[in-house]
């Protein structure tokens, strides 16, 4: 019953994640028809005029770009094809409406979405204005107008919604704080197994899936471990060049990563030693970009079932060597139940410490 055409580009940067970024693609679409690696983005259309030439007699019923695309890129490729064009932030954003389990989630979905559509709507409404539009995006601009308009309202109503739902789970923290009760946010990279790793110590049964951003909402749950008590939460996923728009809309949910007292930072080991490193990058500049200071943190090499003990060797001498400022590095398989109780042990003597 297949009627659709999905035709992806991926820029040539992310040729060694490929794998990473056509899950991600797949995620939303299922199978995907051509895949296309871009070398040199044209600063006009992104994707070269040939292609464009070729898409226009014969428009796909998608076309995903995996690259931030410029508003202009976005209606110069629809002065050319009539498709939809989605790039990797509203792929990205798709992917997350799949797994949003709360109003929350879908409001900082929707507000990410309204930030990232409106310079596009304004290009479209100059262009519009100096009569560069042609075609089926020709007599638009009053409606492009009353779009904005109709965005612009909805943005702020998002805005103080969101406001007032982050309020509340201020005071929920707050609540706990004076109750001293320590927290401890689980974090890292898509896919980690930051929520197995969160179901191993709370003994909960959140949904896990081989899919990126399975977990949307952060979850917290008690633990009472060597005699201390704590609250664990898990938290959204990290992933590559998460665009900026996207990081602002999930800040609540990172909030609680500022909020700790101790962070797990969850890593996938059996991937290469040099992504390991990559995701630990990611991970490090957005604790940064979200003012994370000062906090101890834990590194979790996860998924130790899958691997030897020569590469665990490997991974954890080239870590240290990149960065040896963990609080700890511990070794684990959140499946398989392997150092959990080692890894408890090492929470609760932080805590102790703190
Ligand atoms: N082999 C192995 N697989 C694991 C382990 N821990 C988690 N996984 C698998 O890794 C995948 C991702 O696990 P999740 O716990 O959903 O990962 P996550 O970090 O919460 O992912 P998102 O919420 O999507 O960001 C699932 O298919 C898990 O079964 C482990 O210790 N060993
Ligand atoms: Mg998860």
């Amino acid at each position: 019953m297949k009627n659709k055409r999905i035709v992806v580009f991926i820029p040539k940067k992310y040729e060694s994640y490929i794998d990473e970024e056509i899950s991600l693609v797949k995620t939303v679409y299922g199978d995907l028809d051509e895949v296309y690696i871009v070398r040199n983005p044209n600063p006009k259309t992104y994707i070269q005029q040939d292609k464009l030439e070729a898409l226009s007699k014969d428009p796909p019923s998608k076309l995903v770009v995996m690259d931030i695309l410029k508003p202009s890129q976005v209606t110069n490729i629809l002065r050319k094809v009539n498709t939809e064009v989605v790039d990797r932030v509203l792929l990205i954003l798709e992917v997350f409406v799949l797994h949003a389990g709360s109003r929350e989630a879908l409001l900082q979905i929707e507000l990410a979405r309204i930030r990232h559509t409106l310079p596009l709507i304004k290009d479209l409404i100059r262009k519009s204005k100096i009569g560069e539009l042609a075609g089926f995006l020709g007599p638009g601009r009053y409606g492009f107008e009353k779009y904005y308009t109709y965005l612009r309202k909805r943005e702020s109503r998002i805005r103080r919604e969101l406001e007032e739902i982050s309020k509340v789970r201020k005071i929920r923290r707050e609540k706990r704080f004076r109750e001293g009760i320590p927290q401890i946010a689980i974090s890292g990279y898509t896919c980690a197994g930051k929520t197995t790793l969160f179901n191993a110590l709370t003994g909960r049964n959140m949904p896990v899936g081989p899919e990126p951003f399975t977990t949307l909402n952060p979850k917290s749950a008690r633990i009472y471990i060597n005699g201390v008590h704590a609250i664990v939460t898990d938290t959204v996923g990290f992933i590559r060049d998460l665009p900026p728009e996207i990081i602002e809309a999930f800040y609540a949910t990172l909030e609680e990563v500022l909020a700790s007292d101790i962070i797990i930072l969850v890593v996938d080991s059996s991937k290469p030693v040099a992504r390991i490193i990559g995701e630990i990058e990611t991970s490090r500049k957005i604790f940064n970009e979200i003012g994370v200071q000062g906090k101890p943190i834990i590194l979790a090499l996860n998924k130790i079932d899958s691997i030897g003990k020569e590469d665990l060797d490997k991974i954890v001498k080239e870590v240290l060597s990149y960065y040896n400022g963990f609080a700890k590095v511990v070794p684990v398989s959140a499946a398989k139940n392997v150092n959990i109780d080692l890894l408890k042990k090492e929470i609760a003597s932080i805590i102790k410490g703190i």
